[in-house]
Formats: C-alpha cells, structure tokens, sequence
C-alpha cells in the first residue's frame, strides 16, 4: 500500500465532476486500499478520489468504527438538520459551521462492486455529504457566509505565505508521533 499525496484548495482537480465508475477493478480496490491509508495518516475521518488526485467517483468513511468504501454514492434520502464545524484535509488548518441533514441513506458500490445502501446520523451523515461534495466538486467552505468564506480565505492565504504547492505529503503515522514526542522533550 502507498500513501498518496493530498491535493490543497486551489488544486484545479477538487472542482472538477468526478467520473462514474463503471466497474470495480482489481487497480480500484489498491486505489481504495491507498486511500483509506492516506486517511488514517492525515488523521482524517474521511477522504475522496479528487483530494487524492483521481477522477474516480469513489470515497472512504471511517466514523467511529463505521468504515465504508463508496464506489458512485448517492444520497437517495435525507431528513432533518444539524450544524456542525467542519474541517477538510485538503485546506488544513481551516474550519467553518456547516447545515448538513440529519440523516442520510447513502447506495454505493462496496469495494466488490455489489450495490449497498447504508444510513448514517449525525457525524456520519455529515462525513457521507462532506464526502459525496467533494465527489462533485463542492467544498466546505462553499457553504460559508460571504464575510466567513473571506475570513477563512484570507487565512488560507496567510498560512501558505507564497507557497504555491498543490498537494501537501502526508507524513506517515510512526514517523509524525516520532516527532511530536522530540519537540515534546
Ligand atoms: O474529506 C475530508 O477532507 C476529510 C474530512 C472529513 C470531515 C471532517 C469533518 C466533518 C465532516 C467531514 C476530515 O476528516 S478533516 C479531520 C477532521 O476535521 C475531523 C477528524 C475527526 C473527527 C472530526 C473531524
Ligand atoms: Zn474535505
């Protein structure tokens, strides 16, 4: 398995339409194998084909135990809803209130090509439409107020300070707790 760099907001790919998939492909199931690698080393609770640099209609969940591979998700039922602070692992460092649905009932392909539908509340279904967004080219901050979408720009802008990378490394666990311990010391 491989950990895959993760492109950052200005990244042209994270606006992009993804692409159906039309069949699970032993190289898709290395992709989703990677991606939920990728995750797990950036600390995230989710991650989808674009921040990976893929067209790939496809996306992994890992909520509290909850772990789910979405090959071409769709929300097929939504109620309620929730606000709730939001972060991104392709625009680090940034965070917004967002109104999402309650619930959700998501059908996708699993990692096998057969057709599930799964429901999540709460923090899932907030991570299932954060997720299937970026599957469409929509981020968090798109949902900000125009003073807050400026505020969280301006310190996008900030923290990148002239860098002009589009995709950050993503350090592997052993080796980021490795270092954390150093500065501890
Ligand atoms: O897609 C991504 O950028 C991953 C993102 C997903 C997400 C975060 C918060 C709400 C909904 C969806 C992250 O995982 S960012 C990391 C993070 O903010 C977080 C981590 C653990 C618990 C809660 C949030
Ligand atoms: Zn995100």
């Amino acid at each position: 398995m491989s950990l895959l760099d993760i492109h950052l907001l200005g990244s042209p790919i994270l606006r992009q339409e993804t692409i159906v998939v039309p069949e699970v492909t032993d190289q898709l199931r290395r992709l989703i194998d990677d991606m939920f690698e990728t995750m797990y080393a950036a600390r995230g609770i989710g991650l989808a084909a674009p921040q990976v640099g893929r067209r790939e209609r496809i996306a992994v969940v890992d909520v509290e135990g909850s772990v789910h591979a979405l090959v071409n998700p769709e929300i097929v039922a939504s109620e309620g809803t929730q606000r709730g602070e939001e972060g991104c692992l392709s625009i680090p460092e940034i965070y917004g209130d967002v109104d999402r649905a309650m619930r959700v009932v998501v059908r996708a392909l699993d990692r096998n090509g057969a057709r599930f539908e799964v429901e999540g509340t709460e923090l899932l279904a907030r991570c299932f439409q954060h997720e299937i967004d970026h599957l469409h080219g929509r981020l968090f901050i798109d949902y900000l107020s125009v003073l807050k979408k400026r505020a969280a720009q301006a310190k996008w802008e900030k923290l990148r300070e002239g860098d002009r990378s589009l995709t950050r490394r993503v350090v592997p666990r052993a080796v980021a707790e490795h270092h954390s311990r150093d500065e501890e010391l």
